[in-house]
């Protein structure tokens, strides 16, 4: 007898023209090993890319070349489920029913909310992005997922995800599967180049510090050299005392597949220079096909809407079904 092979969902917003490293090492790279052994659903967020008030013609653009990159990355369509948020309307609709059990002071102290809408004050903080961990939330819980593959930034998300779960399950019966966040230690967060305290992020204002998966090499070869290191000479890993170089480590290390013990080996004695011109190197021979299939899948808009459209199918059934009990179990009356 086949196993039941455990549900995986995770999402990644449209929010740029290209995915970073971060995104990458910190979640799409477990997506793409996760998605054989899984039963893997995993979209672009478009609806979660509102609350930065994309424009329309923008927002179309990056949602393909997010599905292009997703694929040129290594996801598959015949193995896994790959659809956009917005093709499966029971996303929203769960998602009220989330907010009606979410306590204002729950929502209140996640740490992105607080973090974004400090930067932008109150005035232009849309109500959107308060509620974006309860949409997520939906997204989860919609798919009866076990894992949640992301980076360390989402744990707190994928926590209350977990408590929404659990509230409901114990008021109303058991409808709701509860989901573990699946974060890898190595490449879990990636840091800022030029602030290696922060993390890299597409919505960085600075884009210095961002290695955009989509970018030429001149570029990338430039951020890296200019990457903010320490007055010391030693390439070794401590991320207290040495952000720049053990981020750069990082990196290094998971894309080559060297251990970091390895690199601190073969870079003692040298100096930061010879470690970033490798670092670079490494970089750029991993993103030149990703960059190059990209450019190709971009260039067929049919194929990838036929992909979509079979994502989205698979994905609607498996979330109307969810939807339609959790509806029931609240007491909504069906339309019959
Ligand atoms: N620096 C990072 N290191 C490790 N993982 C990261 N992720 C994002 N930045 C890092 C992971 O990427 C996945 C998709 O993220 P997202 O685009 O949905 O939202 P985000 O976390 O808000 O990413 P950004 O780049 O910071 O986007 P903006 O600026 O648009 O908000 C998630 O699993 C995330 O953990």
């Amino acid at each position: 007898m086949t196993p039941i092979r455990k549900r995986v969902l995770s999402g990644i917003q449209p929010t740029a023209g290209s995915f970073h490293l971060g995104n990458y090492l910190g979640a799409v790279k477990n997506w793409v090993s996760m998605q054989d052994e899984h039963d893997a659903f995993y979209c672009v967020v478009d609806l979660h890319s509102l609350t930065v008030d994309p424009d329309p013609a923008e927002l179309r653009t990056r949602t393909l070349s997010s599905i292009a990159q997703l694929l040129a990355l290594g996801l598959d369509p015949e193995t896994c489920t790959l659809f956009i948020q917005s093709h499966v309307a029971a996303h929203n609709q769960l998602a009220w029913v989330m907010e009606c059990m979410t306590g204002f002071g729950e929502a209140s102290r996640m740490t992105q909310f607080k973090d974004k809408s400090q930067k932008s004050g109150a005035d232009r903080t849309v109500v959107g992005l308060f509620t974006y961990p309860i949409l997520m939330a939906a997204d989860i819980l919609l798919y009866q997922s076990n894992y949640v593959p992301v980076g360390e930034d989402q744990r707190q998300h994928v926590e209350l995800t977990r408590d929404l779960a659990q509230r409901f399950n114990s008021k109303y019966g058991q409808t709701f599967v509860i989901p573990e966040p699946f974060i890898m230690k190595a490449g879990a967060k990636i840091y800022d180049l030029q602030d290696p305290t922060s993390k890299m992020s597409k919505s960085t204002a600075s884009l210095g510090g961002v290695i955009d998966l989509l970018d030429a090499p001149e570029i990338n070869l430039k951020k890296i050299k200019s990457a903010v290191t320490d007055t010391e000479r030693e390439v070794k890993f401590d991320e207290k005392n040495k952000a720049g170089i053990s981020n750069l480590l990082t990196i290094h290390s998971s894309l080559s597949g060297s251990s970091i013990a390895d690199l601190e080996n073969e870079f003692a004695g040298k100096g930061y220079g010879d470690f970033k011109a490798a670092v670079a190197e490494v970089v750029i021979e991993y993103l030149r096909p990703v960059r190059e299939r990209t450019q190709q899948l971009l260039t067929d808009p049919s194929h990838l809407q036929r992909i979509l459209k079979t994502g989205a199918e698979k994905a609607a059934a498996v979330a109307d079904a969810t939807l339609a009990k959790t509806y029931e179990s609240i007491g909504l009356v069906p339309r019959g």
